[in-house]
């Protein structure tokens, strides 16, 4: 009867130091087919945590207080270029340039132009004084030339003046006394027959007709002449006389 039970506890004995110390009783039971469980043992230190499960799908949005507001994000890219817009507003004048070389060019004409009138007008004293022009009145010049009336007018046009024409008898004198002869006076009723007017085309003011003229002998007359006496006639345009010029006073 001893025997059985020692023969057991060695065979156990046995089997337990063939196998690893490290090895668990399910471990040992595969590899040590004669060992036997259930006999109670103390718990070993926890095994490590296992691998992360697969990822779970999208929950539904919360419906917590919604969170403040982010930062402004990036800037995007520069969009498209616009059209041309409207023209602006006419702008202010800009500032004078620098035009003080013409400015001294037109200071120094406009001295010589005062050093010429001065000039001019004392050459025109001298030409009064020397053809007995009195202040104030008319002056009548006359170059002894006898042409028709036609050229009469354009003569004294060009001197800027007009052919002589008293307005009165203290004229007429003057005219006289200048032509000494014969001369043209700028009276004519070329407009109108028997309406003779001034050159300058306004009526007579005043008037010293021979007796009986004006006639308009023969083919027409309607120029005037002054006779050495100082009596008018009216006479052909065509005829020539001397010429006398009007200058103002
Ligand atoms: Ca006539
Ligand atoms: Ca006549």
């Amino acid at each position: 009867m001893l025997l059985f039970p020692s023969l057991l506890v060695l065979l156990l004995r046995v089997v337990l130091t063939s196998c690893s110390d490290a090895k668990t009783c399910e471990d040992a039971q595969k590899s040590c087919s004669l060992i036997t469980c259930g006999v109670p043992v103390t718990n070993g230190t926890p095994g490590r945590d296992g691998r992360d499960g697969p990822k779970g799908e999208k929950g539904e949005p919360g419906q917590g207080l919604r969170g403040l507001q982010g930062p402004p994000g990036k800037m995007g890219p520069p969009g498209q270029r616009g059209t041309t817009g409207p023209p602006g507003a006419k702008g202010l004048k800009g500032d004078r340039g620098d035009n003080s070389i013409a400015e001294a060019k037109l200071a120094s004409l406009e001295r010589e132009v005062s050093s010429l009138r001065a000039e001019l007008d004392h050459i025109k004293k001298l030409q009064a004084f020397s053809l007995g022009k009195k202040h104030g009145k008319k002056l009548y010049v006359t170059n002894g030339e006898k042409m028709p009336f036609s050229q009469a007018k354009a003569v004294c046009a060009e001197l800027r003046a007009t052919v002589a024409a008293p307005r009165n008898a203290e004229e007429n004198k003057a005219i006289q006394d200048v032509a000494k002869d014969t001369a043209f006076l700028g009276i004519t009723d070329e407009a109108t027959e028997g309406q003779f007017v001034y050159v300058t085309g306004e009526r007579l003011t005043y008037s010293n007709w021979k007796k009986d003229e004006p006639n308009d002998f023969g083919s027409g007359e309607d120029c005037v002449i002054l006779l050495k006496d100082g009596i008018w006639n009216d006479i052909s345009c065509k005829s020539s006389f001397l010429a006398v010029c009007e200058f103002p006073a």
